[in-house]
């Protein structure tokens, strides 16, 4: 669908260049604002934006400080820097990137199962160093994946997708949402306190925001316990990350591999040091293949809501507040 729009679109932020590409081939009008300064801009250049695309967050100030903005285009599922409830009382619609990155977002997940049980980072850097050489076989690990259970907080698309990439491993799969679902025979468990008791491997799969706010804290840390793994391809919002550190650095859990951090791209340098610790830069739908799909289908929202169709993948937000296609009048 190309779309002759002259809606003003704002990009918010640094922003993925394929998926900029693609907003300035269906608007005429795209400006690319990196920096996130809205003082850059002129009142008559705030109030000519009417659509936003953003890879990460926006203040509810930033928001407020564009008057005739519509719709805010999230690159990305997880929209916890979007204030999804306060645009929808100015009548804003959000999109969100939901399914086109489950499947990347999963494969990375495994992977990084994988490396933390078997310490493949540090076995990979015996081999890179030379250390095989010089001193011998790198030691056998400690865990392996046989008889594992894993533990899944937020059974949701992506957290189901890797539930059936581990069931190939012979894995058993139990899991923690706030609803149970009909759907699965992967027994429930109402609190993560209790599903942390009852596996090796803890897997945060949910969305980060306030319901889930430093839910892994050091109570469910303990319950996990000397021999637990915490794997977390969510948001770093919900692992109290202090806490964490501590039960790394003192043995409470084993280990854990990460792909998302309490205030990215910082890293605490205590938590660097722990080689029990395995440490992605937030790349777990970063290849160029998904990322293209998720820009475009921002674009797409962008380009439907101006159309007056139904928008592809609006936020619940949206849709309760009766914001799934632009109004007419
Ligand atoms: O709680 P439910 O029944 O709504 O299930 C959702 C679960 N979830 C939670 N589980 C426990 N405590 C919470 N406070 C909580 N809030 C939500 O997380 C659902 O099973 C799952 C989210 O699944 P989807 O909405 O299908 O999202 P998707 O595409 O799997 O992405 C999940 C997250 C993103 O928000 C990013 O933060 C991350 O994965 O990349």
């Amino acid at each position: 669908m190309t779309d002759s729009s002259d809606a003003g679109v704002l990009v918010f932020g640094p922003y993925n260049a394929d998926g900029l590409a693609e907003l300035q081939r269906r608007f005429r009008s795209v400006r690319h604002l990196a920096t996130k300064d809205l003082s850059l801009l002129s009142d008559e250049e705030r109030a000519s934006v009417r659509a936003l695309a953003v890879g990460g967050v926006i203040s509810n100030a930033d928001l407020d400080a564009l008057p005739n903005v519509e719709i805010v285009g999230h690159f990305g599922v997880g929209y916890d820097g979007v204030d999804a409830a306060h645009a929808a009382k100015r009548g804003i619609a959000v999109t969100n990137t939901p399914d086109v990155l489950t499947d990347e977002v999963a494969d990375t997940a495994v992977a990084l199962v994988l490396m933390t049980v078997r310490e493949l980072h540090l076995a990979e850097a015996h081999a890179r160093s030379g250390e095989w050489e010089r001193s011998g076989a790198y030691p056998l690990t400690r865990f392996s994946m046989r008889r594992k259970v894993v533990g899944i907080m937020g059974l949701g698309r992506i957290g189901l997708a890797i539930a059936e990439r581990l069931e190939a491993f012979g894995v058993r799969i139990k899991y923690h949402n706030r609803t149970r679902r009909t759907d699965v025979a992967y027994p429930y468990y109402e609190t993560l306190a209790d599903l942390a008791k009852a596996v090796d491997i803890l897997l945060i799969a949910a969305p980060g925001g306030a319901s889930t706010d430093k839910a892994v804290n050091a109570e469910v840390l303990a319950k996990l316990g000397p021999d637990g793994i915490l794997i977390n391809i969510g948001r770093g919002s919900t692992v109290d990350e202090p806490a964490l550190i501590e039960a790394l650095e003192n043995g409470t859990i084993a280990s854990a591999g990460l792909d998302v951090f309490a205030d990215e791209p910082r890293i605490p340098e205590r938590l660097r040091a722990l080689p029990n610790a395995v440490l992605l830069p937030h790349v777990a739908s970063a290849s160029r293949d998904t990322r293209i799909a998720m820009g475009d289908l921002v674009a797409e929202n962008l380009s439907r809501w101006f159309c007056g169709n139904k928008l592809s993948t609006p936020v619940p937000e949206s849709v309760e507040a009766g914001l799934a296609q632009r109004r007419k009048g």
